[in-house]
């Protein structure tokens, strides 16, 4: 072995970095990351439970990428089934996008690697199989910029989730049964909403005016779940995170959700939402965002010099179960929370005010669209069948549009739910809100309102199918997808 002074290492280190000083394959296994899908045993209400899991090489769940870090990981796949994982709101090539349209399924004791330059921000990881998601094969996937790094700030994962003691086929049986529609879904049946051959009658809510309440029904919650949990666990015993007295927090909120939606309460302290789906935002004051399945919110926090702890909680749409974590500076008192609020949420399907009011900080170049397309979304609760362009995945007819095209696209919705619409391998912005032009958020999942319509703008990508889907799970496993065929130009 050479031996090197520190001056030498240095001179070395100048011409060479330290992992190319390694040989090639010992090179290769250095900096990849390891990932198992596999199942693990947590805790809810007391009760053991086995669901399933990402881990990494520490033995943690997901991912958390240092700035200009490639996303180079090889996954093994640990369980004694088939699966996909899919890095939501990445946009790799589309061969490694882990989605089953296009991309092979791990079989049992398969290894897979995947390479790709991730883009910064909060995203996430999951099985593209519903069944998988609906018991937890997802887990955090955090890309941090130069401006993390350099900031003066603790970053703090919320991942949120709803959880069944039933196996994930059950809930998806009991769903599509039509005999649970919880507490919280209208008195009246669901059929007498439906409105055949109504013209497109957006929803977008006036300003103060209660969503869903203008005469209106909506179908909220399809599945009342035994647990909301945050990073894991309940409200009862929340994961406590210790934080400075009078520090800086930014909160990285990921709706891993199969079904649900909710309010993130910040309480006492005031909010300021930076980022959406990894995506910049203008800055956006408050202390209640919504957030739908798939997607992402980042809300700083600046915490008191008082030294109390203080809770974010999540509060499930149209009902009174909430989840949370507590923020706890050094010696203070973890207070005790219900799992169960006083009141009931408002729905936050319908409200599309914060959606409104968001502004891309990096919006596309500015350009008129190529290309129009129109998708229909349907579906009924009974029979439970959800729609795009009035086929279920078996009979799909891809959304074809041309390499390198801005094109707009209007998601109509001619159902009585909300529908968290999810596009692999791009990044829209919300270029409309019921037929009212803004310059909204960039995303990669949008709500789209019951009997509404959100338009979205975007630069069609690499020339491949994308999967384009409603990211609640029952709606996907009933046939709620389909695609986006990107084609190369002739
Ligand atoms: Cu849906």
């Amino acid at each position: 072995m050479i031996r090197l002074t520190r001056r030498g290492f240095l001179a070395a280190s100048a011409a060479m970095s330290a992992s190319q000083l390694l040989p090639a394959r010992a090179r290769a296994a250095a900096d990849t990351l390891s990932l198992a899908a596999g199942t693990r045993t947590i805790e809810v209400k007391g009760r053991a439970a086995t669901v399933f899991g990402l881990r990494n090489g520490s033995g943690g769940q997901g991912l958390v990428l240092d700035p200009g870090q490639r996303f180079r990981v090889e996954l093994a796949n640990t369980l004694d089934t088939e699966t996909i994982i899919h890095w939501h709101g990445q946009i790799p090539p589309n061969a490694q996008d882990g989605a089953p349209n296009t991309n092979p399924m791990l079989r049992p004791g398969d290894r897979r690697g995947y390479d790709f330059a991730p883009r910064p921000g909060t995203f996430w990881m999951h099985s593209h199989i519903p069944q998988q998601e609906i018991a937890m094969l997802a887990a955090p996937l955090i890309v941090r910029s130069a401006a993390d790094a350099a900031a003066d700030r603790q970053e703090v994962t919320m991942f949120l989730h709803d959880f069944s003691f039933l196996a994930p086929e059950e809930v998806l049986a009991e769903v599509s049964g039509g005999g649970q529609h919880g507490e919280n879904a209208p008195a009246a049946g669901t059929m007498q909403h439906q409105m055949p051959g109504m013209a497109m009658a957006p929803a977008m809510p006036q300003t103060g005016a209660m969503p869903g309440m203008d005469g209106m029904a909506m179908d909220l919650n399809d599945f009342d779940f035994d647990a909301y949990l945050a990073n894991d666990r309940t409200l009862d015993d929340p994961d406590v995170v210790a934080v400075e007295r009078g520090g800086r927090v930014r909160l990285r909120i990921v709706n891993a959700s199969s079904m649900t939606s909710y309010w993130i309460d910040t309480g006492s302290l005031a909010g300021r939402l930076v980022a959406v789906d990894g995506d910049p935002v203008l800055p956006l004051g408050g202390s209640r965002f919504p957030v739908a399945p798939a997607q992402r919110l980042e809300v700083d926090l600046d915490l008191p010099a008082d030294g109390a702890a203080r809770p974010v909680l999540a509060l499930r749409e149209g009902a009174r179960e909430r989840t949370g974590i507590v923020l706890a500076p050094p010696g203070s008192t973890v207070p005790r929370l219900s799992s169960l609020a006083e009141g009931t949420a408002p729905p936050v399907a319908g409200d599309m005010r914060m959606e409104a009011a968001l502004r891309a900080a990096a919006p596309l170049v500015p350009g008129a669209p190529e290309q129009r397309r129109v998708v229909t979304l349907g579906g009924t609760m009974d029979p439970y069948v959800w729609t795009i362009d009035g086929e279920v995945w078996d009979g799909h007819v891809p959304v074809g549009v041309t390499h390198g095209a801005r094109v707009e696209m209007e998601f109509r919705n001619m159902s009585m739910m909300a529908h968290p619409m999810h596009l692999h391998g791009h990044a829209f912005q919300v270029a409309a809100i019921g037929g009212k032009a803004l310059a909204g958020a960039m995303r990669d999942t949008v709500l789209v309102p019951a009997m509404g319509s959100v338009t979205v703008a975007f630069d069609a990508g690499e020339a491949a199918r994308w999967m384009l889907h409603c990211h609640q799970m029952g709606h996907l496993a009933s046939g709620m997808m389909t695609e986006l065929e990107v084609r190369a130009l002739a």
